[in-house]
């Protein structure tokens, strides 16, 4: 049975390609609600209908479990999901944790980038909190890299002034590392190196997703022999076209060149 992916947009292939590291031997489902993406400047009610049509579709497609390999996605319904259904879901969330304790005593500072549903839901809120009351983590949203990942743009020349502008008022020595909390960014892995102080390390929740996604199989007993094979959907349509599905695997080339 395949394993179902799920994101708004493009972002989703940034966790599937690790997935693909260390699970190759799995089929996957890959599911991007193009008809709806952006979802981190939509409202929770509105983004919180649209993952369950896409979720329920996706588990009619008999997959044998769920990865919601969207940070936003998961911070409003990621419990709800896992009730709804009687296989695993995973989640992904910004890796704060790993980040702060990285630097703990070091007096650095951790800046999160993600979408801003994010960044305002509870979830996120509760996390900072519970780590350092949030003193050591600034945050901010960065809608414009969903736009530029969804478009195909990624060339650095038009990615690194938009960049430029959105951190021109932080500090950028003070931060020992960047969390990618939005699982488009990784794609602009280079373009942010070109903005922040070389020293500064960039961190995402995807490998620490996909081992998850690995142990829960391994528990379950239920790896598979599979080829890696992906079946692609755009908000409940199968994608056949032979460019668009070409686009999609160069954007595993895309990261396999960063990482
Ligand atoms: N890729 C998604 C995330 O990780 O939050 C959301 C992108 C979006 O729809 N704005």
């Amino acid at each position: 049975m395949r394993i179902g992916f799920f994101d708004s947009g493009i972002g989703g292939l940034t966790v599937l390609h690790q997935a693909l590291r260390f699970l190759p031997h799995e089929d996957y489902l890959f599911y991007a609600d193009t008809l709806h993406v952006p979802y981190g400047e939509k409202t929770k009610d509105e983004v919180r209908a649209y993952i369950l049509d896409a979720a329920d579709f996706i588990a009619g497609q008999k997959v044998k479990a769920l990865v919601i390999a969207c940070n936003t996605a998961t911070s409003i319904v990621i419990e709800e999901l896992r009730t709804r259904y009687d296989f695993p879901v995973i989640g992904i969330e910004p890796a704060v944790k790993p980040a702060i304790e990285r630097w703990a005593g070091k007096q650095k500072k951790v800046l999160v980038l993600a979408t801003n549903l994010t960044l305002k839901e509870k979830k996120y809120n509760d996390l900072i909190q519970r780590i350092d009351q949030g003193e050591s983590v600034d945050s901010l949203a960065l809608p414009g890299l969903v736009q530029f990942a969804e478009n195909f743009e990624f060339d650095e020349e038009k990615v690194v002034p938009y960049l430029e502008k959105e951190l021109s008022r932080f500090d950028l020595k003070q931060y020992g590392t960047v969390v990618l909390g939005c699982t488009h960014f990784p794609y602009f892995e280079n373009s942010l190196r070109r903005v922040f102080p070389k020293e500064v390390d960039f961190i995402s929740g995807s490998i620490g997703t996909a081992k998850h996604l690995r142990r829960i199989l391994e528990l379950k007993n239920q790896m598979d022999q599979g080829t890696g094979d992906i079946i692609f959907f755009k908000s409940g349509v199968k994608v056949e076209d032979p460019l668009l599905l070409a686009n999609y695997h160069s954007l595993f080339e895309v990261l396999d060149k960063l990482s």
